[in-house]
């Protein structure tokens, strides 16, 4: 609640400003996903990440993806936000003014409770807007032995996803980067149904 829902539109420049955010809980593969979506378009030495000296997210990686229209641009900035609890305080900031989100599910069976301590979380921080906001489940790790992994339905029928507008999930490896683009450009279907996605990168 009091978190901000807007996207911004930049008249001047013809540049649409769209934020996205991986979310989900500790070590559940948001960075990973993040750094190969980068690296599709070769911008992954552009991707910004604050994080301890054992690779785990301190705030977030962030970065930028701009993608040119026929009239508009669109620019989409990229947040990871931290799953560890010990920095949930920097939670909040990194998920004001979201407009999409890809909520990145470990799909270790232990980690059950974990993801869905994280997706409440969500409710508790946005009240009844969150169900407003797209949103894409990335089933990660599904590269991992089946007999471990959690199934779709073992997620979803823990999860009130029928109150949501936009919602959608798909199975991904972030590690080998399985289904990552496809979860984005879901993502990006949802928030702008009318575009034909091209995903040709602009500098
Ligand atoms: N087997 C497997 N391991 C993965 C996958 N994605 C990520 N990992 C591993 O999971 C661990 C955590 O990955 P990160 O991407 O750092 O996870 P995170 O969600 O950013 O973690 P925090 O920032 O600490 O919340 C790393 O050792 C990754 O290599 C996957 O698809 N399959
Ligand atoms: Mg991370």
């Amino acid at each position: 609640m009091g978190l901000e829902l807007k996207m911004i539109f930049d008249f001047e420049n013809k540049t649409l400003q769209v934020k996205i955010v991986y979310y989900g809980p500790a070590m559940s593969g948001k960075t990973t996903s993040v750094r190969f979506l980068f690296s599709c378009f070769n911008k992954e030495n552009s991707l910004k990440s604050i994080e301890s000296t054992v690779g785990r997210t301190l705030f977030f990686d962030f970065g930028v993806l701009n993608f040119k229209g026929t009239k508009w641009n669109l620019k989409f900035l990229v947040y990871s936000a931290t799953g560890q609890d010990f920095y949930a305080s920097t939670r909040p900031a990194t998920l004001n003014g979201v407009d999409g989100l890809i909520f990145v599910v470990d799909s270790q069976k232990e980690c059950l409770e974990h993801n869905l301590r994280s997706w409440n979380e969500l409710e508790t921080l946005f009240g009844r807007e969150i169900y407003k906001i797209p949103v894409v489940i990335s089933l990660n790790k599904s590269d991992l032995n089946e007999t471990n992994r959690l199934q779709e339905t073992d997620f979803l029928s823990r999860i009130e996803y029928i109150k949501f507008n936009q919602i959608s999930l798909k199975k991904t490896a972030a590690i080998k980067g399985e289904g990552v683009l496809d979860s984005f450009s879901q993502l990006i279907k949802f928030i702008f149904p009318q575009l034909i996605i091209n995903l040709e990168v602009s500098k």
